[in-house]
């Protein structure tokens, strides 16, 4: 099975390179303001466009997943917030089992019934430890998985499960403290749990500025999420590229 998009994400790694990607969420979007995102992603070298929600009520996905690649070269990877959020069209979904919780269903159930699905969908899979962290408010995600996150306070648990989700075999550790966080993930979390497992980790939810996604990326994060503060804001993309790129040689 092709695996060009984590072979990426590896090499960027091994290299100290930062990584930015955009989620789109096709639910919040315009044709206009999809379009917008598109060619401000294309000025900013924005390594990678995200695509999914934890709701997805319209039937968008396989639209803007078209638009996407029509328009631009930038990876396209799903972020499904449930199984029926999947395109053959994007390069890759990113495979999520969702380790800081006790749902078995988002564990290993709902991989199961979507299995020969998800494998005919000739997409690249990349296994993701995924791991919900405390971001001061109930988000949708915590609702709908109907999952704790794991308190903002609790780096133990946070590296402890991060460790178990890699020598599972998982690929790559997701912290995300859910979109529209009133907190994004302290600091000192993602360095301790980068001190302790090798493979990459993605930080999300609620970055809001530049300073603290650069701020992430010293503390070990290789890949920045950021979705509802560029919707408020588009300007921002070049701003948070050029904050996680001045990192990079
Ligand atoms: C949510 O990590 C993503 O799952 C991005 O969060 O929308 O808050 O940037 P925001």
């Amino acid at each position: 099975m092709k695996q060009k998009i984590l072979d990426n994400i590896g090499k960027q790694k091994a290299n100290a390179h930062k990584a930015f990607a955009v989620l789109i969420d096709p639910d919040k979007l315009t044709a206009e303001s999809l379009s917008e995102t598109i060619q401000l992603a294309k000025q900013a070298n924005v390594d990678y466009l995200f695509v999914g929600g934890s709701l997805v009520v319209t039937d968008t996905l396989d639209k803007v997943v078209s638009t996407i690649k029509a328009n631009c070269t930038i990876p396209v990877v799903l972020f499904p917030g449930s199984p029926d959020q999947i395109t053959p069209k994007a390069d890759a979904l990113l495979y999520l089992s969702l380790i800081s919780g006790r749902n078995p269903e988002l564990l290993i159930g709902q991989h199961v019934i979507s299995a020969p699905f998800v494998r005919q969908s000739g997409l690249e899979i990349i296994p993701v430890g995924y791991m919900l962290i405390d971001g001061g408010t109930p988000t949708t995600v915590s609702y709908i998985s109907n999952t704790n996150p794991i308190p903002s306070n609790k780096n133990d648990i946070a590296s402890c499960t991060a460790m178990a989700g890699e020598m599972l075999g998982l690929k790559v550790i997701y912290m995300d403290a859910g979109s529209g966080a009133q907190r994004a993930i302290p600091t000192i979390m993602i360095s301790q749990v980068a001190k302790y497992v090798q493979i990459p980790i993605i930080v999300g939810g609620g970055i809001t500025s530049p300073e603290k996604a650069k701020e992430n990326c010293l503390a070990g994060a290789d890949i920045i999420v950021v979705g509802n503060a560029i919707e408020k804001d588009p300007a921002l993309i070049s701003q948070m590229a050029a904050a996680i790129h001045s990192l990079n040689h």
